[in-house]
């Protein structure tokens, strides 16, 4: 396992260092540059993360991120990024709100099919896994072939890019076993433009 996917991250707009991210951390780290936000990450250990007293009054499901601002602490990427374009950005990045959840749920549908790849112990398993995933990329590609703004929605770049490029560019740094890539030349292209936008590039360098 790298030493990245060792850590696990919280975010705060208060406190301290960020050192690096998971997907879901970083779907935060991006939006919060996207919308200018003055904020800091703080790394917590992995072994706080699993078994600390205090920090599964932050998370139940002892996961990362957490976003801690001012008296409010908000878990699950989803949430979090929904929170923050409608406080910190009056709505921007979730136009068409309710198809940009949409995509943001959907690409939870590929986090899950990967984790069951990771899961699986036999071949038929890691085959079905590998299936499912590629439907969901399947998914994003149709979508995007058909788009008029060359992001996720006709109408623009919204948190649905920022839940998928988080989590694909992620994967693809790993080599997961999903097969050729060939068969996907929008999302390629799409990822291209979307890791070119200044604040995607930012939440990149930690
Ligand atoms: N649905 C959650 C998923 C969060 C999640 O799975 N986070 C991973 C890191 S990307 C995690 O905390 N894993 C547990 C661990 O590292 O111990 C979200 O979107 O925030």
């Amino acid at each position: 396992m790298s030493a990245i996917a060792r850590k696990s991250y919280a975010y705060s707009l208060s406190s301290a260092l960020a050192e690096g991210f998971g997907a879901n951390a970083r779907k935060v780290a991006i939006l919060l540059n996207e919308l200018g936000v003055d904020w800091k990450g703080e790394a917590v250990p992995r072994n706080e993360v699993r078994t600390s007293s205090e920090y599964v009054l932050l998370h139940p499901d002892r996961k990362v991120p957490v976003l801690k601002d001012g008296e409010t602490t908000l878990i699950e990427s989803a949430a979090i990024m929904q929170y923050l374009a409608e406080v910190y950005g009056s709505g921007k990045f979730l136009e068409s709100k309710y198809d940009a959840l949409a995509w943001v749920s959907l690409q939870n549908g590929l986090s899950s099919a990967v984790a069951s790849l990771a899961h699986a112990d036999d071949e038929s398993q890691t085959e079905k896994a590998i299936n499912n995933a590629r439907h969901y990329l399947g998914l994003l590609e149709n979508k995007l072939a058909s788009s008029k703004s060359g992001y996720i929605l006709d109408t623009g770049y919204t948190i649905a890019d920022i839940a998928w490029i988080a989590f694909l560019d992620e994967r693809r740094k790993e080599k997961l076993r999903l097969g050729s890539w060939d068969q996907f030349p929008n999302i390629a292209k799409w990822q291209k433009k979307v890791l070119a936008r200044p604040a995607v590039a930012k939440a990149y360098e930690n």
